[in-house]
């Protein structure tokens, strides 16, 4: 997708500060960070968010929450960490390449705004 943000992120095009990579996926730090961990992982791949992502690509969706898991460790949360994927405008959806949002390193209130 040539106009798409997370894309140009993958490619090296816009800078981002990675933090892991693996075959399929690229995680980097959120430039609105909504705790001190605040990580994406995008499947290097477009897709426009997490079902078409399980469809289309079922083993890059397994490794979305894999590196997840891994970004969660590296950064010392491995046991207390959330994972969240905004799935459309309504639900806070703003960049429609699919991302895995780890959030860790604060207390987290649930139900989430
Ligand atoms: P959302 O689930 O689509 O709302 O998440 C998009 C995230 O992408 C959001 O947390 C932004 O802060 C983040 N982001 C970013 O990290 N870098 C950017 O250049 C842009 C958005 I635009």
């Amino acid at each position: 997708m040539d106009d798409c943000l997370f894309c140009k992120i993958v490619r090296g095009e816009v800078p981002a500060e990675v933090v892991h990579t693996t075959e399929r996926t690229v995680a980097f730090r959120d430039i609105n960070a909504q705790a001190p961990t605040h990580v994406l992982v995008v499947p290097r791949q477009h897709f426009a968010n997490a079902a078409e992502l399980a469809a289309g690509d079922p083993q890059a969706s397994a490794e979305l929450v894999t590196t997840a898991a891994a970004v969660a460790v590296a950064e010392g949360h491995g046991e207390d960490y959330r994972l969240v994927f905004n799935t459309g405008a309504g639900a806070g959806q703003t960049v429609f390449h699919t991302h895995l949002h780890v959030l860790a390193g604060r207390d987290l209130g649930w139900p989430p705004g």
